[in-house]
């Protein structure tokens, strides 16, 4: 599409979507009042800065309906993703929303090759996280055929790869360099299978990581990005270029922000990423400051297309770790501890990655003087309780290690709860 023609678009859309969010959610009528700006004041895309922030708290204290701009009974879908406590952050899908996301999604696979013709293999998790159903629905828009894996069992994973000809690989891409490992030590020689193209995405990686699952499965692999407040999966998705993610801007209108002064940063310059999701009825968004940092790249793709793209990522603005795909907040581990008895509110996080590529946590926990002194079997039942809590309330694994009371670095300032061994 004309660069010009999609502004028009982008216009029309961010008009419209405005008027529907004053009218419908009380919520942003008033920060649009607070802000002194009405929709009829919107005149040009740039008149987008008039209008306020939408932050990861703001959905907190909304939950779960309070950013719902339609009648509930258009709603077909809801998806859910970690908050900073123990509320989770909700997007909920209409009909309209779906097949926007299936769009999205389709696009993405497709400039990564992906045609009818192909078999594949879905191993993003299904549920409330959106990657399993956002995969799929990209596969079935473009006609493929999906295997819908979901994560994990990993013999099983392996064996249908062979046994079904799978071409193409959708998972995390941490759990892509797992399975390679679990396939060179099962005897399975990846190189010669028919899957030469895979989409990873929903938490970091690097160029080496890329190397490393192309030479092992004699495939490209391309980068996908997206978060569930704006859809999931289909944001923004790498072509065939390999050189920065192709923003669906008609869908979602991205801007790069100073995280301190909330100013917009020019294109090229790093900052907080910003989305607002023009066309969405169901929980649609006024620029969500997502806390991922990138910039923004305006020159055209040799690809052809026209869109503008974000360089994959450089971090966060926050201290939400990514653990085998799953967000978790030290805030939440924090709330899971309140409560059990013989524990010491001081904790440390640390994060490795497995020679097997997978991530691993250590929860190191204070215990009481008193309990320290005593049995085994005591301390032993403490350790099993705290990761039979974090399994139930967080659903994550870790390893709780507990150390005497006062081990644990007291700080000054911000105390530090994460320390991140990975090197990705
Ligand atoms: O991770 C959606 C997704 C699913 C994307 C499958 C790609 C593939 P959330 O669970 O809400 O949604 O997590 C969103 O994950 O703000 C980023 O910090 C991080 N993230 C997502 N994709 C990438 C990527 C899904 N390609 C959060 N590279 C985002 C680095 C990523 N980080």
């Amino acid at each position: 599409m004309e660069i010009q023609a999609r502004q028009k678009l982008q216009l029309a859309s961010l008009k419209n979507l405005a008027e529907i969010l004053y009218s419908h959610v009380p919520f942003y009528r008033k920060k649009m009042d607070e802000a002194g700006i009405q929709p009829g004041n919107i005149n040009a895309l740039s008149d987008i800065q008039k209008l306020p922030f939408t932050t990861k708290d703001d959905l907190r204290d909304n939950y779960p309906h309070g950013l719902r701009a339609c009648p509930a009974d258009r709603i077909i879908e809801v998806h859910m993703s970690s908050g900073t406590t123990g509320k989770p952050i909700v997007d909920e899908y209409t009909n309209k929303d779906i097949e926007i996301w299936k769009e999205s999604m389709a696009r993405t696979l497709a400039a990564a090759g992906c045609t009818k013709d192909d078999i594949v293999q879905n191993c993003y998790g299904y549920g409330l996280f959106t990657g399993g159903l956002g995969a799929h629905y990209g596969a079935l828009t473009i006609g493929a055929q999906v295997l819908p894996m979901s994560s994990g069992n990993t013999d099983r994973q392996l064996m249908v790869m062979q046994d079904f000809g799978s071409t193409m690989l959708a998972c995390t891409p941490s759990y892509a360099l797992y399975m390679a490992e679990e396939a060179a030590e099962a005897g399975v020689d990846l190189r010669a299978l028919p899957l030469h193209k895979g989409c990873f995405g929903a938490e970091p990686w690097s160029e080496n990581m890329r190397k490393e699952i192309e030479a092992r499965y004699h495939m490209k692999a391309y980068d996908i990005y997206g978060l569930t407040e704006i859809i999931g999966p289909g944001v923004a998705f790498e072509c065939e270029a390999q050189n920065g993610l192709h923003v669906n801007e008609d869908l979602f209108y991205p801007e790069v922000i100073d995280p301190d002064t909330g100013n917009p940063l020019p294109y090229g310059e790093r900052g907080e990423l910003v989305f607002t999701t023009l066309t969405k009825e169901g929980t649609p968004l006024l620029r969500y400051r997502t806390r991922d940092i990138t910039y923004l790249m305006p020159e055209p793709c040799t690809c052809g297309r026209t869109t503008v793209r974000m360089h994959r990522l450089f971090g966060r603005t926050d201290d939400m770790l990514i653990i085998r795909g799953v967000n978790i907040f030290p805030s939440q581990i924090e709330h899971a501890l309140i409560g059990i008895e013989g524990i010491e509110p001081q904790y440390l996080i640390v994060v490795n990655r497995g020679d097997d590529y997978l991530d691993e946590i250590e929860l190191q926990v204070e215990v009481k003087k008193e309990l320290f002194s005593d049995e085994v079997r005591n301390l032993e039942k403490l350790r099993n309780r705290i990761e039979n809590v974090m399994k139930s309330k967080l659903q994550i694994v870790l390893k709780v290690k507990l150390v005497e009371p006062k081990t644990i670095e007291r700080s000054i300032g911000k105390a530090k709860r994460v320390i991140d061994n990975r090197r990705i």
